[in-house]
Parts: C-alpha cells; sequence; structure tokens
C-alpha cells in the first residue's frame, strides 16, 4: 500500500433501525501496524491543536462524533480535510506538519498510531520542520 497522507474510507455495517458499526483493521485497512490507540475530547469549537510533526509516527484519525478540520503540510503544500463522518478516516505519514481545528464544540477526535508515545518523535518548532524538509531528512518526498 503506497503511504501518501490520504482520506480511506472506513467500512461500515447495520441500518438506521439498529444503527451502525464501522471497522478497519491493522495492515489491512490502514497500512501500518497499530500500537497505540488515543482520543481527544471536551475540546471547545474554536480550539486549535497539533501543531507538529512527527519525525516516524503515522496515524490514522478519525472523528465518530462532530466535525474537525485538519490541515496538512509537507512544507511545500497544504491540504485541508474535514472530518465529519465517521465514515472518514485521515491517514497521515511520517513528515507533515498538521494543525487540527475544532469546528464544534465536543468533536471526538481519535487516533491509531503506529508506534508507543515517544516525545523525541514529536518535531514542535515549524522553522526546524522546514529546515528538515530543506535537507531531505525524509527521504521519499512525503506527498499530500
Ligand atoms: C498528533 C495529534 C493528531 C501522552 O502522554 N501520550 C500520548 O499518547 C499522547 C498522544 C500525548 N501525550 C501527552 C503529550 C502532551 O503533554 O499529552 C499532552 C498533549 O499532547 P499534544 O499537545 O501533542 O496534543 P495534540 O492534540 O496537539 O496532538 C495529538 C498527538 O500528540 C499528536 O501525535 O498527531 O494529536
Amino acid at each position: 500500500m503506497e503511504c501518501v497522507s490520504r482520506l480511506i474510507e472506513v467500512k461500515k455495517t447495520g441500518n438506521p433501525q439498529v444503527g451502525f458499526l464501522s471497522f478497519f483493521e491493522s495492515e489491512k485497512d490502514v497500512p501500518f501496524e497499530i500500537k497505540r490507540v488515543y482520543y481527544i475530547y471536551d475540546v471547545p469549537a474554536g480550539t486549535k491543536r497539533g501543531m507538529h510533526a512527527h519525525k516516524t509516527l503515522k496515524q490514522f484519525l478519525w472523528c465518530p462524533y462532530g466535525a474537525i478540520k485538519i490541515v496538512l503540510d509537507n512544507g511545500k503544500e497544504k491540504k485541508e480535510y474535514i472530518l465529519d463522518s465517521p465514515q472518514k478516516g485521515l491517514l497521515i505519514v511520517e513528515g507533515i506538519w498538521r494543525d487540527m481545528y475544532w469546528l464544534k464544540d465536543n468533536s471526538v477526535l481519535c487516533v491509531a498510531a503506529s508506534d508507543y508515545y515517544d516525545e523525541n518523535d514529536y518535531i514542535r518548532d515549524y522553522d526546524e520542520f522546514l529546515r528538515l524538509v530543506q535537507e531531505a531528512y525524509w527521504k521519499d518526498e512525503n506527498k499530500l
């Protein structure tokens, strides 16, 4: 599976009478082994989070409730996604700066990650991120 940041449709089963169930599987629907899951909640509308990139981490984001705008930036171009449906998942590969904007109160952001938490994997300084892009720290240019 090509490792490019992109939307991935999450499968669903069910019907309006009993409701729906959505699911995805590690290394099948999401192109990495999932080692960690976390979620962000009770966030007021208008909040901006993120503002960092990862050296190696790949992540899969979905919003089961509410609406969240995600802006991805590979240091050369930016692309915007709205996660506003439980069927929309967003794959973010390594070397991508991300900003997340809560569009509605209490929107929930869920994340499946390719590795355990490690603060050393974060790049939280945008100038440092741009420098690493210029130095081709990520060998394959991370397309959006
Ligand atoms: C990302 C976006 C989508 C932990 O202790 N363990 C964890 O697994 C995580 C994810 C975070 N933390 C700590 C680190 C910080 O002290 O929780 C605090 C808040 O993290 P941060 O400010 O990085 O949160 P966001 O919402 O800006 O970013 C998070 C993830 O950290 C990040 O990897 O890509 O969600």
